[in-house]
Protein backbone atom coordinates (compact mmCIF):
# COMPACT_ATOMS: atom_id res chain seq x y z
CA UNK A 1 0.00 0.00 0.00
CA UNK A 2 1.18 3.20 -0.84
CA UNK A 3 0.31 7.17 -0.82
CA UNK A 4 1.51 9.25 -3.35
CA UNK A 5 4.78 11.10 -2.29
CA UNK A 6 4.36 14.37 -1.13
CA UNK A 7 1.38 13.47 0.53
CA UNK A 8 0.34 15.84 3.54
CA UNK A 9 0.24 13.98 6.56
CA UNK A 10 -0.53 15.89 9.39
CA UNK A 11 -3.10 16.80 12.23
CA UNK A 12 -5.82 19.43 12.66
CA UNK A 13 -6.59 21.53 15.35
CA UNK A 14 -9.29 25.09 15.21
CA UNK A 15 -8.27 28.53 17.17
CA UNK A 16 -11.04 28.46 20.06
CA UNK A 17 -10.61 25.05 21.15
CA UNK A 18 -6.29 25.09 21.61
CA UNK A 19 -5.53 28.47 22.11
CA UNK A 20 -7.00 29.71 25.17
CA UNK A 21 -5.65 33.62 25.69
CA UNK A 22 -9.18 34.31 24.85
CA UNK A 23 -8.62 38.36 26.63
CA UNK A 24 -4.78 38.30 25.98
CA UNK A 25 -2.88 40.10 23.28
CA UNK A 26 -5.62 43.00 22.97
CA UNK A 27 -8.01 39.45 21.31
CA UNK A 28 -11.63 40.00 21.36
CA UNK A 29 -14.74 37.86 22.20
CA UNK A 30 -16.28 35.63 20.18
CA UNK A 31 -19.43 33.86 20.99
CA UNK A 32 -17.50 30.38 22.28
CA UNK A 33 -16.12 32.47 25.06
CA UNK A 34 -19.77 32.98 26.58
CA UNK A 35 -20.50 29.49 25.96
CA UNK A 36 -20.10 27.20 29.23
CA UNK A 37 -19.02 23.29 28.67
CA UNK A 38 -21.42 20.31 28.73
CA UNK A 39 -21.55 16.42 28.37
CA UNK A 40 -23.25 13.96 25.92
CA UNK A 41 -26.18 14.64 28.14
CA UNK A 42 -26.36 18.20 29.14
CA UNK A 43 -26.20 21.01 26.52
CA UNK A 44 -24.13 23.86 26.16
CA UNK A 45 -25.70 27.23 27.05
CA UNK A 46 -25.22 30.43 25.87
CA UNK A 47 -25.35 33.20 29.17
CA UNK A 48 -26.35 36.77 29.25
CA UNK A 49 -27.59 39.00 31.19
CA UNK A 50 -30.92 40.51 30.63
CA UNK A 51 -32.36 44.01 30.19
CA UNK A 52 -33.47 43.94 34.07
CA UNK A 53 -29.31 43.38 34.93
CA UNK A 54 -30.42 39.50 35.87
CA UNK A 55 -28.50 36.69 34.60
CA UNK A 56 -29.58 34.38 32.43
CA UNK A 57 -28.50 31.31 30.20
CA UNK A 58 -29.94 30.04 26.55
CA UNK A 59 -29.46 27.08 24.50
CA UNK A 60 -26.92 27.54 20.95
CA UNK A 61 -29.73 27.89 19.06
CA UNK A 62 -32.40 30.28 20.77
CA UNK A 63 -32.57 33.74 20.15
CA UNK A 64 -31.01 36.04 22.64
CA UNK A 65 -33.80 38.07 24.68
CA UNK A 66 -34.50 41.42 23.54
CA UNK A 67 -32.27 44.01 25.49
CA UNK A 68 -30.04 41.10 26.81
CA UNK A 69 -26.29 41.17 26.20
CA UNK A 70 -23.74 38.18 26.35
CA UNK A 71 -21.89 38.13 29.37
CA UNK A 72 -19.28 35.88 31.26
CA UNK A 73 -21.14 34.85 34.50
CA UNK A 74 -19.86 33.68 37.97
CA UNK A 75 -20.53 30.35 38.86
CA UNK A 76 -20.20 29.08 35.09
CA UNK A 77 -16.94 27.08 33.40
CA UNK A 78 -16.32 28.28 29.91
CA UNK A 79 -13.66 26.19 29.17
CA UNK A 80 -12.82 27.51 25.89
CA UNK A 81 -11.29 30.48 27.80
CA UNK A 82 -8.13 28.43 28.42
CA UNK A 83 -8.54 25.50 25.76
CA UNK A 84 -5.40 24.18 26.30
CA UNK A 85 -3.40 27.16 26.30
CA UNK A 86 -1.91 26.36 22.63
CA UNK A 87 -1.48 30.34 22.85
CA UNK A 88 1.70 29.75 25.45
CA UNK A 89 2.53 26.45 24.89
CA UNK A 90 2.56 26.49 20.42
CA UNK A 91 6.46 26.08 20.78
CA UNK A 92 6.18 22.94 22.12
CA UNK A 93 3.30 21.90 20.85
CA UNK A 94 4.62 21.94 17.12
CA UNK A 95 8.02 20.19 18.46
CA UNK A 96 5.39 17.48 19.32
CA UNK A 97 3.63 17.59 15.96
CA UNK A 98 7.42 17.84 14.12
CA UNK A 99 8.61 14.77 16.08
CA UNK A 100 5.49 12.97 14.42
CA UNK A 101 6.76 13.47 11.21
CA UNK A 102 3.92 15.80 10.37
CA UNK A 103 3.98 17.41 7.04
CA UNK A 104 1.40 19.67 7.43
CA UNK A 105 -0.20 21.40 10.59
CA UNK A 106 -4.38 22.60 9.90
CA UNK A 107 -5.08 25.41 12.67
CA UNK A 108 -7.45 28.13 12.24
CA UNK A 109 -7.07 32.07 12.50
CA UNK A 110 -9.17 33.67 15.43
CA UNK A 111 -11.18 36.52 13.61
CA UNK A 112 -10.97 38.65 16.76
CA UNK A 113 -7.50 38.03 17.77
CA UNK A 114 -7.08 39.95 14.41
CA UNK A 115 -9.90 42.29 14.45
CA UNK A 116 -11.43 42.01 18.42
CA UNK A 117 -14.85 43.29 17.32
CA UNK A 118 -14.73 42.63 13.73
CA UNK A 119 -15.52 46.28 12.06
CA UNK A 120 -11.88 47.65 12.85
CA UNK A 121 -10.20 48.77 9.86
CA UNK A 122 -7.03 48.13 10.72
CA UNK A 123 -5.87 44.73 12.16
CA UNK A 124 -4.53 44.08 16.04
CA UNK A 125 -0.38 44.08 15.60
CA UNK A 126 -0.14 41.33 18.67
CA UNK A 127 -2.48 39.20 17.15
CA UNK A 128 -0.88 39.47 13.76
CA UNK A 129 2.34 38.79 15.44
CA UNK A 130 0.75 36.02 17.34
CA UNK A 131 0.56 33.69 13.92
CA UNK A 132 3.16 34.69 12.39
CA UNK A 133 5.03 33.36 14.90
CA UNK A 134 3.29 30.13 14.95
CA UNK A 135 3.94 30.41 11.14
CA UNK A 136 7.69 30.79 11.63
CA UNK A 137 8.13 27.88 14.14
CA UNK A 138 6.16 25.90 11.41
CA UNK A 139 8.68 26.44 8.85
CA UNK A 140 11.47 25.71 11.48
CA UNK A 141 10.59 22.01 11.02
CA UNK A 142 9.38 22.28 7.14
CA UNK A 143 6.02 21.84 8.25
CA UNK A 144 3.43 23.48 5.84
CA UNK A 145 0.30 24.97 7.45
CA UNK A 146 -2.95 24.39 6.54
CA UNK A 147 -4.94 27.80 7.45
CA UNK A 148 -8.83 27.81 8.34
CA UNK A 149 -9.91 31.46 7.95
CA UNK A 150 -13.05 30.95 9.51
CA UNK A 151 -13.82 28.20 12.03
CA UNK A 152 -16.89 28.91 14.19
CA UNK A 153 -15.44 31.75 15.75
CA UNK A 154 -17.66 35.09 14.55
CA UNK A 155 -16.17 38.05 17.01
CA UNK A 156 -19.19 38.56 18.97
CA UNK A 157 -19.78 41.98 18.95
CA UNK A 158 -20.42 41.15 15.25
CA UNK A 159 -22.73 38.15 16.36
CA UNK A 160 -24.55 40.99 18.92
CA UNK A 161 -24.59 44.05 17.78
CA UNK A 162 -24.53 43.42 13.83
CA UNK A 163 -27.42 40.53 13.53
CA UNK A 164 -23.88 38.12 12.77
CA UNK A 165 -23.98 36.22 9.16
CA UNK A 166 -27.59 37.36 8.57
CA UNK A 167 -26.06 40.87 7.66
CA UNK A 168 -24.98 41.47 4.44
CA UNK A 169 -22.59 43.92 6.00
CA UNK A 170 -20.26 40.75 7.54
CA UNK A 171 -19.34 39.62 3.92
CA UNK A 172 -17.18 43.11 3.79
CA UNK A 173 -15.76 42.35 7.44
CA UNK A 174 -14.74 38.76 6.82
CA UNK A 175 -13.00 39.68 3.58
CA UNK A 176 -11.16 42.55 5.24
CA UNK A 177 -9.72 40.18 7.61
CA UNK A 178 -9.23 37.14 5.21
CA UNK A 179 -7.38 40.08 3.07
CA UNK A 180 -5.15 40.76 6.10
CA UNK A 181 -4.95 37.21 6.20
CA UNK A 182 -3.74 36.70 2.95
CA UNK A 183 -1.09 39.93 2.82
CA UNK A 184 0.16 39.54 6.32
CA UNK A 185 0.98 36.04 5.39
CA UNK A 186 2.30 35.54 2.25
CA UNK A 187 5.46 33.45 1.78
CA UNK A 188 4.26 31.67 4.99
CA UNK A 189 1.33 29.61 4.12
CA UNK A 190 0.12 27.99 1.22
CA UNK A 191 -3.10 26.39 1.52
CA UNK A 192 -6.12 28.00 2.74
CA UNK A 193 -9.59 27.11 3.69
CA UNK A 194 -12.56 29.84 3.54
CA UNK A 195 -15.55 28.68 6.06
CA UNK A 196 -14.93 25.31 8.36
CA UNK A 197 -17.77 22.82 7.74
CA UNK A 198 -20.02 26.08 6.12
CA UNK A 199 -22.77 23.35 5.17
CA UNK A 200 -23.40 22.50 9.34
CA UNK A 201 -26.34 25.88 9.09
CA UNK A 202 -28.09 24.08 6.75
CA UNK A 203 -28.29 20.48 7.27
CA UNK A 204 -28.24 19.98 10.83
CA UNK A 205 -31.44 22.11 11.01
CA UNK A 206 -33.69 19.18 11.26
CA UNK A 207 -31.27 17.38 13.39
CA UNK A 208 -31.84 18.74 16.64
CA UNK A 209 -34.83 17.52 17.72
CA UNK A 210 -37.35 20.44 16.86
CA UNK A 211 -38.89 20.84 13.49
CA UNK A 212 -36.88 24.28 12.15
CA UNK A 213 -39.83 26.35 10.59
CA UNK A 214 -39.50 27.73 7.42
CA UNK A 215 -38.18 30.96 9.08
CA UNK A 216 -35.25 29.34 10.21
CA UNK A 217 -35.00 27.99 6.44
CA UNK A 218 -35.26 31.32 5.16
CA UNK A 219 -32.11 32.77 7.44
CA UNK A 220 -30.17 29.49 7.18
CA UNK A 221 -30.26 29.93 3.23
CA UNK A 222 -29.13 33.68 3.53
CA UNK A 223 -26.79 33.37 6.11
CA UNK A 224 -24.94 30.92 3.48
CA UNK A 225 -25.53 33.19 0.59
CA UNK A 226 -23.72 35.98 2.45
CA UNK A 227 -20.95 33.30 3.09
CA UNK A 228 -20.21 31.65 -0.60
CA UNK A 229 -20.12 35.37 -1.74
CA UNK A 230 -17.30 36.07 1.12
CA UNK A 231 -15.52 33.02 0.28
CA UNK A 232 -15.73 33.98 -3.57
CA UNK A 233 -14.37 37.14 -2.91
CA UNK A 234 -11.62 36.18 -0.31
CA UNK A 235 -10.50 33.24 -3.11
CA UNK A 236 -10.18 36.14 -5.74
CA UNK A 237 -8.35 38.33 -3.67
CA UNK A 238 -5.89 35.31 -2.28
CA UNK A 239 -5.72 34.23 -5.78
CA UNK A 240 -4.32 38.04 -7.26
CA UNK A 241 -1.78 37.75 -3.74
CA UNK A 242 -0.37 34.69 -4.83
CA UNK A 243 -1.48 32.93 -7.71
CA UNK A 244 -0.05 29.64 -5.61
CA UNK A 245 -2.43 29.70 -2.97
CA UNK A 246 -4.92 26.48 -3.21
CA UNK A 247 -7.60 27.81 -1.48
CA UNK A 248 -10.29 25.59 -0.30
CA UNK A 249 -13.93 24.76 0.86
CA UNK A 250 -14.37 22.59 3.81
CA UNK A 251 -17.74 20.78 4.00
CA UNK A 252 -18.98 18.67 6.90
CA UNK A 253 -19.21 15.05 5.37
CA UNK A 254 -21.40 12.47 6.33
CA UNK A 255 -21.92 9.62 4.49
CA UNK A 256 -25.41 8.99 3.96
CA UNK A 257 -27.17 6.23 2.66
CA UNK A 258 -31.03 4.90 2.27
CA UNK A 259 -32.05 2.52 5.29
CA UNK A 260 -34.12 0.92 3.23
CA UNK A 261 -34.52 -0.09 -0.35
CA UNK A 262 -37.97 1.74 -0.37
CA UNK A 263 -37.87 4.01 -3.31
CA UNK A 264 -38.67 6.34 -1.34
CA UNK A 265 -35.95 6.19 1.00
CA UNK A 266 -33.54 6.47 -2.04
CA UNK A 267 -35.30 9.49 -3.42
CA UNK A 268 -34.94 10.93 0.59
CA UNK A 269 -31.24 9.87 0.32
CA UNK A 270 -30.62 11.62 -2.84
CA UNK A 271 -32.25 14.70 -1.70
CA UNK A 272 -30.38 14.60 1.64
CA UNK A 273 -27.40 14.20 -0.14
CA UNK A 274 -27.99 17.29 -1.99
CA UNK A 275 -29.64 19.18 1.22
CA UNK A 276 -26.72 18.41 3.51
CA UNK A 277 -23.95 18.38 1.26
CA UNK A 278 -23.77 19.18 -2.47
CA UNK A 279 -25.84 22.56 -2.18
CA UNK A 280 -22.35 24.18 -0.86
CA UNK A 281 -20.21 22.10 -2.72
CA UNK A 282 -21.83 22.90 -5.56
CA UNK A 283 -21.82 26.60 -5.23
CA UNK A 284 -17.98 26.74 -4.08
CA UNK A 285 -16.63 24.49 -6.33
CA UNK A 286 -18.58 25.08 -9.35
CA UNK A 287 -19.52 28.15 -8.97
CA UNK A 288 -23.44 28.23 -9.06
CA UNK A 289 -26.26 27.36 -7.16
CA UNK A 290 -27.33 23.51 -8.63
CA UNK A 291 -29.93 22.73 -10.34
CA UNK A 292 -32.40 21.63 -7.59
CA UNK A 293 -31.25 24.99 -5.58
CA UNK A 294 -34.62 26.03 -6.29
CA UNK A 295 -36.55 23.04 -5.22
CA UNK A 296 -34.93 23.20 -1.88
CA UNK A 297 -36.08 27.11 -1.55
CA UNK A 298 -39.27 26.02 -2.59
CA UNK A 299 -40.03 23.75 0.02
CA UNK A 300 -39.43 26.46 2.71
CA UNK A 301 -40.57 28.97 0.88
CA UNK A 302 -37.48 30.72 0.91
CA UNK A 303 -36.75 33.96 -1.21
CA UNK A 304 -33.13 35.02 -1.39
CA UNK A 305 -31.47 38.33 -1.76
CA UNK A 306 -29.03 37.61 -4.44
CA UNK A 307 -27.85 40.39 -6.57
CA UNK A 308 -26.01 40.09 -10.23
CA UNK A 309 -22.85 40.71 -9.30
CA UNK A 310 -23.34 38.04 -6.26
CA UNK A 311 -23.28 35.63 -9.14
CA UNK A 312 -20.36 36.74 -10.94
CA UNK A 313 -18.51 36.60 -7.78
CA UNK A 314 -19.55 33.04 -6.97
CA UNK A 315 -18.30 32.59 -10.19
CA UNK A 316 -15.31 34.11 -10.60
CA UNK A 317 -13.83 32.62 -6.72
CA UNK A 318 -14.31 28.78 -6.94
CA UNK A 319 -12.31 27.09 -5.00
CA UNK A 320 -8.62 25.23 -6.13
CA UNK A 321 -9.75 22.13 -3.51
CA UNK A 322 -12.43 20.50 -1.88
CA UNK A 323 -11.34 19.57 1.50
CA UNK A 324 -14.06 18.13 4.09
CA UNK A 325 -14.11 16.64 7.70
CA UNK A 326 -15.65 12.87 8.07
CA UNK A 327 -16.57 11.36 11.28
CA UNK A 328 -19.55 9.41 10.60
CA UNK A 329 -22.12 7.98 8.16
CA UNK A 330 -26.23 7.98 8.56
CA UNK A 331 -29.02 6.61 7.70
CA UNK A 332 -31.95 8.52 5.85
CA UNK A 333 -35.59 7.00 5.86
CA UNK A 334 -39.10 7.62 5.50
CA UNK A 335 -40.38 5.24 7.46
CA UNK A 336 -40.66 5.28 11.51
CA UNK A 337 -37.31 5.35 13.11
CA UNK A 338 -38.09 2.55 15.82
CA UNK A 339 -34.31 1.86 16.42
CA UNK A 340 -32.39 5.39 17.26
CA UNK A 341 -29.13 6.38 17.48
CA UNK A 342 -28.27 8.39 20.51
CA UNK A 343 -25.72 10.43 21.32
CA UNK A 344 -24.73 14.14 21.07
CA UNK A 345 -25.84 14.21 17.35
CA UNK A 346 -29.28 12.57 17.12
CA UNK A 347 -28.43 11.15 13.38
CA UNK A 348 -31.66 9.45 12.68
CA UNK A 349 -32.00 5.18 12.46
CA UNK A 350 -28.86 3.11 13.89
CA UNK A 351 -27.43 1.31 11.52
CA UNK A 352 -27.33 -2.69 12.13
CA UNK A 353 -23.90 -3.17 10.56
CA UNK A 354 -21.93 -0.71 12.43
CA UNK A 355 -20.94 0.24 15.70
CA UNK A 356 -21.46 3.57 17.37
CA UNK A 357 -18.68 5.85 19.39
CA UNK A 358 -19.57 6.68 22.88
CA UNK A 359 -20.65 9.85 21.62
CA UNK A 360 -23.41 8.09 18.96
CA UNK A 361 -20.97 8.47 16.34
CA UNK A 362 -21.17 5.89 13.68
CA UNK A 363 -17.89 3.99 13.34
CA UNK A 364 -17.62 4.00 9.26
CA UNK A 365 -14.24 3.61 7.36
CA UNK A 366 -16.08 2.70 3.90
CA UNK A 367 -17.94 5.88 4.02
CA UNK A 368 -14.70 7.43 3.51
CA UNK A 369 -14.18 5.93 0.61
CA UNK A 370 -17.60 5.81 -0.79
CA UNK A 371 -17.83 10.09 0.32
CA UNK A 372 -14.21 10.38 -1.45
CA UNK A 373 -15.37 8.72 -4.51
CA UNK A 374 -18.90 10.02 -4.94
CA UNK A 375 -17.32 13.70 -4.48
CA UNK A 376 -14.20 13.51 -6.64
CA UNK A 377 -16.07 12.21 -9.63
CA UNK A 378 -18.39 15.23 -8.97
CA UNK A 379 -15.94 17.86 -9.35
CA UNK A 380 -12.23 16.07 -10.24
CA UNK A 381 -10.70 18.74 -8.04
CA UNK A 382 -7.79 17.46 -5.49
CA UNK A 383 -9.39 16.56 -2.30
CA UNK A 384 -8.25 16.77 1.53
CA UNK A 385 -9.47 14.73 4.08
CA UNK A 386 -8.69 17.40 7.10
CA UNK A 387 -10.87 16.19 10.13
CA UNK A 388 -11.27 12.44 11.06
CA UNK A 389 -10.92 11.06 14.37
CA UNK A 390 -12.21 9.31 17.12
CA UNK A 391 -13.23 11.26 20.57
CA UNK A 392 -12.80 8.79 23.18
CA UNK A 393 -12.47 8.44 27.19
CA UNK A 394 -8.76 7.76 27.35
CA UNK A 395 -7.49 5.96 30.68
CA UNK A 396 -4.17 7.76 31.92
CA UNK A 397 -1.88 4.59 33.38
CA UNK A 398 0.35 4.51 36.64
CA UNK A 399 2.92 5.51 34.77
CA UNK A 400 1.60 7.97 33.01
CA UNK A 401 1.31 5.86 29.90
CA UNK A 402 -2.18 5.95 27.49
CA UNK A 403 -2.64 2.65 25.29
CA UNK A 404 -5.32 4.26 23.12
CA UNK A 405 -5.26 1.13 20.65
CA UNK A 406 -8.94 1.67 19.75
CA UNK A 407 -7.84 5.28 18.08
CA UNK A 408 -5.06 3.32 16.11
CA UNK A 409 -7.27 0.22 15.16
CA UNK A 410 -9.77 3.53 13.93
CA UNK A 411 -7.48 5.63 11.88
CA UNK A 412 -6.06 2.35 10.54
CA UNK A 413 -9.13 1.20 8.87
CA UNK A 414 -9.84 4.33 7.41
CA UNK A 415 -6.39 4.71 6.09
CA UNK A 416 -7.00 1.64 4.52
CA UNK A 417 -9.92 2.78 2.80
CA UNK A 418 -8.70 6.33 1.87
CA UNK A 419 -5.96 4.27 0.27
CA UNK A 420 -8.51 2.28 -1.79
CA UNK A 421 -10.27 5.49 -2.92
CA UNK A 422 -6.27 6.78 -4.13
CA UNK A 423 -6.28 3.32 -6.19
CA UNK A 424 -9.62 3.95 -7.66
CA UNK A 425 -8.18 7.16 -9.12
CA UNK A 426 -8.72 9.91 -6.50
CA UNK A 427 -6.70 12.98 -6.59
CA UNK A 428 -6.14 12.76 -2.85
CA UNK A 429 -3.54 14.96 -1.71
CA UNK A 430 -3.52 15.10 2.46
CA UNK A 431 -5.25 13.63 5.34
CA UNK A 432 -5.08 15.74 8.91
CA UNK A 433 -6.30 14.27 11.79
CA UNK A 434 -8.49 16.22 14.09
CA UNK A 435 -7.56 17.12 17.45
CA UNK A 436 -3.92 15.94 17.30
CA UNK A 437 -3.35 17.45 20.59
CA UNK A 438 -6.52 16.89 22.91
CA UNK A 439 -8.55 19.65 22.88
CA UNK A 440 -12.17 20.92 24.09
CA UNK A 441 -14.87 19.59 21.88
CA UNK A 442 -17.21 21.84 19.80
CA UNK A 443 -20.07 19.89 20.30
CA UNK A 444 -20.16 19.18 23.63
CA UNK A 445 -17.56 21.54 25.22
CA UNK A 446 -15.60 18.86 27.23
CA UNK A 447 -11.91 17.55 27.69
CA UNK A 448 -12.48 14.13 27.91
CA UNK A 449 -13.81 13.62 24.69
CA UNK A 450 -10.11 13.54 23.70
CA UNK A 451 -8.74 12.84 20.13
CA UNK A 452 -5.13 13.40 20.37
CA UNK A 453 -2.14 11.62 19.58
CA UNK A 454 -0.92 13.93 22.41
CA UNK A 455 -2.56 14.31 25.64
CA UNK A 456 -2.98 17.19 27.77
CA UNK A 457 -3.66 17.34 31.76
CA UNK A 458 -6.72 19.49 31.61
CA UNK A 459 -10.45 17.89 32.78
CA UNK A 460 -13.81 19.51 32.34
CA UNK A 461 -13.69 21.61 35.73
CA UNK A 462 -10.80 23.13 33.89
CA UNK A 463 -8.60 21.54 36.10
CA UNK A 464 -4.80 20.07 35.59
CA UNK A 465 -1.34 20.73 34.90
CA UNK A 466 -1.90 21.46 30.97
CA UNK A 467 1.40 19.01 30.83
CA UNK A 468 1.49 17.40 27.25
CA UNK A 469 2.28 13.83 27.34
CA UNK A 470 2.59 10.97 24.41
CA UNK A 471 -0.36 8.08 23.81
CA UNK A 472 0.52 5.24 22.41
CA UNK A 473 -1.08 6.28 19.22
CA UNK A 474 1.72 8.81 18.75
CA UNK A 475 4.25 6.70 18.29
CA UNK A 476 2.22 4.77 15.36
CA UNK A 477 1.09 7.46 13.88
CA UNK A 478 4.68 8.87 13.55
CA UNK A 479 5.67 5.62 11.84
CA UNK A 480 2.68 5.86 9.45
CA UNK A 481 3.83 9.24 8.41
CA UNK A 482 7.80 7.82 8.18
CA UNK A 483 6.72 4.87 6.21
CA UNK A 484 4.08 7.30 3.91
CA UNK A 485 1.11 4.86 4.84
CA UNK A 486 2.48 1.54 4.18
CA UNK A 487 3.66 0.70 7.73
CA UNK A 488 0.31 0.71 9.74
CA UNK A 489 0.85 -2.22 11.90
P1 LIG B 1 -16.69 17.44 18.54
C1 LIG B 1 -20.78 18.00 14.30
C2 LIG B 1 -20.69 16.89 13.49
C3 LIG B 1 -19.52 16.63 12.82
C4 LIG B 1 -18.45 17.49 12.97
O1 LIG B 1 -16.58 17.44 16.95
C5 LIG B 1 -18.55 18.60 13.77
C6 LIG B 1 -19.70 18.87 14.45
C7 LIG B 1 -19.79 20.04 15.36
O2 LIG B 1 -19.41 19.67 16.66
O3 LIG B 1 -17.58 19.52 13.92
C8 LIG B 1 -16.27 19.29 13.54
O4 LIG B 1 -15.66 18.41 19.02
C9 LIG B 1 -15.60 20.62 13.74
C10 LIG B 1 -14.63 20.63 14.88
C11 LIG B 1 -15.07 19.66 15.94
C12 LIG B 1 -15.01 18.27 15.35
O5 LIG B 1 -15.84 18.17 14.23
O6 LIG B 1 -18.06 17.85 18.84
O7 LIG B 1 -15.00 21.13 12.57
O8 LIG B 1 -14.50 21.95 15.34
O9 LIG B 1 -14.31 19.73 17.11
C13 LIG B 1 -15.38 17.17 16.32
O10 LIG B 1 -16.36 16.05 18.97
Amino acid sequence: MSFPSGFLWGGATAANQVEGGWNEGGRGPALTDVTTGGSVKEPRYETYIDKDGKPGKKLQKQPLPDGAHYAVLDGYHYPNHEAVDFYHHYKEDIALFAEMGFKTYRMSISWSRLYPKGIEKEPNKEGVEFYRNVFMELKKYNIEPLVTIWHFDTPLYLEEHEGGWLNRDLIEYYVRFATTCFTEYNGLVKYWLTFNEINNTVMFLDMFGNKATDEDYQNAYQILHHQFVASAKAVQIGHAVNPDYMIGCMICGITRYPATCDPNDILANRYGWEKGIFYCGDVQAKGYYGTYAKRLWDEHNVHLNITEEDLVDLERGTVDMYTFSYYMSSLETTHEVKDKVSGNFVAGARNEYLTYSDWGWALDPKGLRYYLEVIYDRYELPLMVVENGLGAYDKVEEDGSIHDEYRIDYYRQHIIEMNKAIEHGVDLIGYTTWGCIDLVSAGTGEMRKRYGFIYVDMDDEGKGSMARSRKDSFYWYKKVIASNGADLD
